[in-house]
């Protein structure tokens, strides 16, 4: 039996993660640490919560005493570690709550992980470490910066954050690093391009696109919308961090992505255009509009779900302008390669929108109303 410690996962890949891996081994137990923020939401895993191999604990990964508390309870193989704030525009509005969580909750993840798993000191004063345990680190290629036209993000790309987001995520492979640098600490770290999928918060573009369609909402795009992201269907992401956790070596980084680069443009107008293909060839859907115009024959009309609902607006502050991950080392040594065509994974996504829309008006009542005026309402 392999237990884990995973954080943040009522978050959308945390969530993912843990329903892969309880789906794919019969030897793994879970407790999940999170502090159910904004983006945490306890219905998306209530089905998976089960107190006999999976466990959720409510609480902050900067919480000391709690991390003590959870490494004295259960003896952990494996900590993995997703519990962030994740969204670059709200970053931009608060960047301290970032550096608090992404920085400083990491690095108490370690202690605490130090304190438990550190079994002696070797010849030369390095501690030595329980065998078979690792943290890991989820990160992201945004670490990297931005790339021109040319060119991919590998391994050894020089870190050259923008945001306060990513630099606080820089700031936390940092200190990974530095643990495994100065403590010989088991710990890899993978990052990851834009993912894309089921239980994605309604603040990222591809959610929020679809969200706003729904509700006849315009769909705002920043600057000329010419920016570039590389999208991974998030069980493809979920596999890697599984094969990472279980198959990698200690101490090294992973690179994730799938080839599949694409402006913001073009996603947005994919998305316009695929849920007017659902929705005519399945006219039921079209009951979960907002706006319900009808047309002569006494349908609901989806004649306005067109390009005409693009708005573009003001441009993000320090906009990153195209992501490109290079992810040929997992590939060669840990055989990870994505199995999710992008054209079969938006479709996927964008039905399981419309098939979950009860999950969409929870995760969206309360904060987040204030949050998307306060955000949209001068662009
Ligand atoms: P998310 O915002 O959907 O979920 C974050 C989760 O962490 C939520 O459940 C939240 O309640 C929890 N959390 C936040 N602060 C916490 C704290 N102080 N203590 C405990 N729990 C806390 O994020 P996501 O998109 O699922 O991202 C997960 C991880 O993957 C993050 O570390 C992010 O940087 C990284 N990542 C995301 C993407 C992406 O495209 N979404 C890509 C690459 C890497
Ligand atoms: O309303 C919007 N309009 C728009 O044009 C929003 C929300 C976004 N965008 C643009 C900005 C980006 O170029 O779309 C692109 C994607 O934006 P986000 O969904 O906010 O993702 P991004 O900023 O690329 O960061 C994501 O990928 C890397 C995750 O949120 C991070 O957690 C992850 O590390």
């Amino acid at each position: 039996m392999k237990t884990y410690l995973v954080t943040g996962a009522a978050g959308f890949i945390g969530a993912n993660y843990i329903k892969y891996i309880l789906g794919k081994h019969d030897d793994v137990k879970i407790v999940i640490l999170d502090a159910l923020t904004y983006a945490g939401n306890l219905e998306t895993i209530s089905q998976d919560i089960d107190n006999e191999r999976c466990f959720f604990v409510k609480g902050n990964i900067c919480d000391r005493n709690l991390a003590d508390q959870l490494f004295a309870d259960y003896k952990f193989d494996y900590i993995v570690n997703f519990a962030a704030e994740s969204h670059v525009d709200r970053s931009i509005e608060n960047p301290q709550l970032f550096l608090q969580t992404n920085i400083l909750g990491t690095q108490n993840l370690l202690d605490a992980a130090r304190r438990a798993w550190v079994t002696g000191k070797d010849e030369n004063g390095y501690p030595t470490w329980r065998k078979g345990v690792r943290f890991h680190q989820v990160s992201t290629d945004e670490v990297y910066g931005s790339l021109g036209a040319e060119g991919y993000f590998t391994e050894e790309t020089p870190l050259c954050p923008h945001s306060p987001y990513s630099a606080s995520k820089t700031s936390a492979d940092l200190i990974v690093m530095a643990y495994r640098d100065t403590y010989k600490m088991p710990v890899t770290i993978s990052r990851c391009s834009n993912n894309y999928g089921p239980y994605h918060f309604p603040e990222k573009l591809i959610p929020l696109i679809i969200k706003n369609i729904l509700e006849g909402k315009r769909l705002p795009v920043y600057g000329d919308g010419t920016n570039v992201r590389d999208w991974l269907y998030v069980e493809d992401h979920c596999k890697a961090i599984d094969m990472i956790v279980r198959n990698g070596k200690d101490g090294e980084i992973y690179n994730v992505g799938g080839h599949n680069e694409k402006q913001n443009i073009e996603i947005v107008k994919l998305t316009i255009a695929t849920i007017h293909q659902i929705m005519t060839e399945q006219p039921e859907y079209r009951s979960i509009l907002k706006k319900k115009e009808m047309t002569p024959d006494g349908q609901i009309s989806i004649d306005w779900i067109n390009d005409s609902l693009i708005t573009f607006v003001k441009d993000r502050l320090g906009h990153d302008q195209r992501y490109a991950i290079d992810p040929t080392k997992i590939t060669r040594e840990l055989g990870w390669t994505p199995e999710t065509k992008f054209e079969d994974g938006i479709v996927k996504t964008i039905r399981w929108y419309l098939d979950n829309q009860k999950w969409v008006k929870n995760v969206t009542s309360g904060e987040y109303q204030n949050y998307y005026e306060n955000m949209y309402k001068n662009r």
